[in-house]
């Protein structure tokens, strides 16, 4: 479903054997030298969401150039295969981070903009384990007009053209809510990103 112009919700994308592989993927990475932590803001402000980035590294508010873990090849493949499954072609998509959050009980994350980003490349969603509200806003600020919607594991969302630059979080995770075959006791959220930083 297009939410907004060059949002697109792809429900259930994720078979749950694949969701299996990608949360357990997700464990490893955490027991790399990348360990999963809460991002401390300028403000002095901390994250609730825990978070892991693969091919560059992320502070508030830009990207390094330093690789601490490589993104895995098969990992960029899947964003491809989800670009082309929501715009119908992948647009040679070329992702070279992947920023992984984990929201445990009672995480949320507030309304920002994706702007570090130095490429007009789409952002790709993929939601695993327990059930949230998405709020997708609009790019002149914080407040309404948004559109609350409900991601599940699994969900597949597309962000480019005019909706990378939505203000948009998640207010709410339902917990209890993932599939016990999965084993996720909270909500992982993996995006892949074209950060525009070559080195
Ligand atoms: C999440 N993560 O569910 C979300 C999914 C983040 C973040 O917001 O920055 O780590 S990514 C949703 C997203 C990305 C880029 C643009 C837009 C949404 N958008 O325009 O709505 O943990
Ligand atoms: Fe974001």
């Amino acid at each position: 479903a297009e939410v907004a112009p060059g949002a697109v919700h792809v429900p259930d994308w994720l078979p749950v054997a694949r969701q299996r592989e990608l949360v357990e993927a997700c464990r490893e990475w955490g027991r790399g030298p990348v360990p999963y932590e809460r991002t401390v803001l300028p403000g002095g402000g901390v994250m609730s969401v825990r978070s892991l980035c693969l091919g560059r590294r992320w502070v508030p508010y830009r990207y390094l150039g330093a690789v601490a873990v490589a993104l895995p090849e098969w990992l960029a493949a899947l964003g491809r295969a989800a670009v082309a499954e929501a715009y119908g072609d992948d647009g040679g998509f070329a992702p070279d981070t992947a920023l992984v959050n984990f929201y445990g009980a009672g995480a949320r994350m507030g309304m920002h903009q994706d702007r570090e980003e130095r490429s007009a490349a789409p952002v790709v969603s993929l939601s695993l384990g327990d059930r949230c509200v998405f709020r997708f806003g609009n790019a002149e600020g914080r407040g309404r007009p948004w559109t609350d919607v409900e991601l599940a594991s699994g969900d597949l969302f597309v962000f480019g053209g005019p909706s990378r630059r939505a203000f948009h979080g998640v207010p709410t995770v339902f917990p209890g809510t993932a599939d016990p075959a999965l084993g996720l006791n909270g909500r992982l959220n993996i995006t892949l990103r074209e950060t525009g930083l070559s080195f």
